[in-house]
């Protein structure tokens, strides 16, 4: 693999790993000893996982490896580079993160301790968020004298409001997990420990759905939300007659009409 500024790295250096578990696929993040940072290696890593999802995955959970989540861009690899270096590198954030959030399957990610700058990024491009207690969150790009450059000014306003956002990077405020849950951050939360757990019971139910189902709430509902109310309306009727024209559709309504599908909440 080959990095934005040239350099070679190899596939067994890779600082993130994967695993499949029946049909789901585990994307761990394993640099404790820099508390996850996201060096170029890693984030090309995670473009190559997310390109190559094995046949028969049907949803992601990803976590990190240690104490903390991720601890955003490897401060490292924050050389002098010149001005299109710099959006260079960015856009490369974005590229991979697009392959995360518009990829083949929903991915869930499971946040503990430090989840700050391009970590947040990263788990603000994943389908749903589930946090232990301990996560913490943070921009610290504002008080670095840098802006974010991995898709948070557009992907995190969307879970949190603009002047949330903003306050985190003028005032460089830590939102706790609780915090961050009831804003809209993290959808669950658990205790220490049991995240892992949570996000697979997730990504079980969400790898059951129909393939359909999964494809609009990826695909088309972020397109909804992003247009014109008229053609946002024209896109989900659309998408309403294709997926209940599917043939798993139909056998899905048969059952429920049959008393045979679980009721809401069962
Ligand atoms: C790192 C990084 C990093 C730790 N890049 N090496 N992100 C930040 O500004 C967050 C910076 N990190 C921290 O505030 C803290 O490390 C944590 C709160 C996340 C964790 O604290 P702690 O006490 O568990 O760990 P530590 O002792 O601070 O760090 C352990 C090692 O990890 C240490 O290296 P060592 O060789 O001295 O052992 C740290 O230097 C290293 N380390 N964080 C590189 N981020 C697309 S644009 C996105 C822009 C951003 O993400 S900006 C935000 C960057």
């Amino acid at each position: 693999m080959i990095t934005e500024n040239g350099a070679e790295i190899q596939a067994t250096e890779l600082p993130v790993t994967t695993e499949i578990q029946g049909e789901l696929l585990l994307v761990r993040l394993s640099r404790p000893q820099k508390r996850n940072a996201l060096s170029d290696a890693v984030i090309l890593g995670i473009e190559t996982i997310f390109s190559t999802i094995p046949p028969g995955v049907k949803c992601a959970v990803i976590y990190g490896e240690g104490k903390h989540f991720s601890a955003g861009l490897d401060l490292s690899e924050l050389t002098e580079s010149d001005a299109v270096q710099g959006i260079q590198h960015s856009r490369m954030w974005h590229r991979v993160l697009d392959k995360v959030q518009f990829g083949t399957v929903p991915v869930v990610a499971v946040l503990h301790g430090a989840c700050v700058g391009g970590g947040l990024e990263l788990a603000s491009a994943c389908h749903i968020r589930v946090a232990e207690n301990s996560t913490f969150y943070a921009l610290p790009e504002g008080q670095r004298g840098i802006f974010v450059g991995g898709g948070a000014s557009v992907r995190l306003p969307k879970l949190i409001g603009m002047a949330r956002m903003a306050d985190m990077m003028f005032t460089g405020r830590v939102i706790t997990a609780e915090e961050g849950n009831a804003i809209g951050i993290s959808q669950y939360i658990t205790e220490e420990g049991k995240g892992l757990k949570k996000g697979i019971e997730l990504a079980t139910k969400i790898g059951g759905n129909a393939g359909i189902t999964n494809y609009a709430l990826m695909h088309v509902l972020p397109r909804i939300v992003d247009a014109s109310q008229d053609q946002a309306l024209m896109m989900e009727s659309l998408i309403a007659a294709i997926a209940q024209n599917a043939p798993e559709a139909k056998e899905r309504l048969k059952q429920f009409l049959e008393g045979k599908a679980k009721k809401v909440g069962e």
